[in-house]
């Protein structure tokens, strides 16, 4: 961690939560077709990975996607466009917030599948293998998603491959409405890491400093040729499951409210002297300008055209 990163994630931070908290707003007023999963909560886990990605560095994303997308440099303008159905979008106004992608940035997509991408993920290590690059490919995934079939499948065939690929386990304590403590056999998805060969690490994911540093290591395992790493970050979502979820599911004690990365990461960082009062206050401020100039945007783009119904549709 330096200066240069320090101000890179708490930028980052800032911006994936503003954008959720105008991504709220805007669906509360009825101007976003579909369902939106925010992501606030959780920014230290995209941005203490993405700290250490390039634009040659592979993604795969869940239905939570908008704080990877953001941290992984898609342009946050037309990511707004795209979640509010505009022809401006990043996919055209017409895959939303759970098809955000960006192959060019290696943000390989969001996605409505859960656990779709582990196979993806893999997939993309596999070219950067044969293709002899030095780069990785990273899978994130929820708690949920690793109970899933294709969790055993991805992690097993990149590990008796060797592939450069780091699985990030964001791991918010629930699926949906489903506790992780009733749905997971073993108390840890990082304990998993064992029966397929590889390192499992669990970090507090509510610290970007534990995530960076575990992915580092992971990433130096990756590009020497040693194959996967599977990394459980410990994290909460501060809002429902998606907009309108009241998580009557959820206990008091379960809430965590209190449970804040940014403020975490602010203090650590001022302390550390990578930061200013200055510089964290001038950035929480650009955030707001950069997210009111993307929903601006975004409000003033066309809906994509009639006749184009049947462009970029492939089923
Ligand atoms: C294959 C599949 N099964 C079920 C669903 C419905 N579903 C959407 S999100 C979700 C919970 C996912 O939980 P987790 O992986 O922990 O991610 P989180 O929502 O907590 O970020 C479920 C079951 C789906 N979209 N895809």
């Amino acid at each position: 961690m330096n200066k240069e990163k320090a101000l890179w994630i708490y930028q980052k931070m800032n911006e994936i939560r503003h954008f959720e908290e105008e991504v709220r707003r805007i669906f509360a007023k009825g101007e976003i077709p579909g369902f939106v999963h925010l992501y606030a909560g959780e920014e230290a886990v995209a941005t203490g990975v993405m700290a250490l990605l390039d634009d040659g560095d592979y993604i795969t994303s869940t239905h939570r996607g908008h704080g990877h997308a953001i941290a992984k440099g898609c342009d946050i303008k037309r990511m707004m466009a795209e979640i509010m159905g505009k022809k401006d979008g990043l996919g055209g106004g017409k895959g939303g917030s759970m098809h955000v992608a960006d192959v060019e940035k290696g943000m390989l997509g969001a996605n409505g599948i859960v656990g779709g991408g582990f196979g993806l993920a893999s997939g993309a290590a596999l070219t950067i293998k044969t293709l002899k690059q030095e780069h990785v490919a990273v899978c994130f995934f929820g708690d949920g998603a690793a109970n899933e079939g294709v969790f055993h499948e991805g992690l097993n065939l990149a590990s008796i491959l060797d592939l450069p690929v780091v699985f990030v386990c964001e791991n918010n304590q629930f699926g949906e409405g489903t506790p992780h403590s009733y749905a997971s056999a073993s108390e840890t998805i990082s304990e998993r890491a064992v029966v397929y060969d590889m390192p499992g690490v669990r970090v507090d994911g509510m610290k970007v400093t534990e995530v960076y540093d575990a992915t580092r290591e992971a990433i130096e395992r990756a590009k020497k040729g040693e194959g996967p790493t599977l990394i459980e970050c410990d994290t909460y979502r501060h809002y429902g499951h998606f907009e309108g979820d009241e998580e009557k599911y959820k206990s008091d004690d379960d809430m965590n409210r209190d449970r804040d990365p940014i403020p975490e990461f602010r203090e650590k960082a001022i302390e550390k002297g990578w930061l200013t009062k200055k510089q964290a206050d001038e950035i929480e401020e650009q955030a707001v300008k950069t997210i009111k100039t993307a929903v601006e945007f975004a409000g003033s783009s066309p809906l994509p055209d009639l006749e184009s119904l049947h462009e970029d549709v492939f089923a």
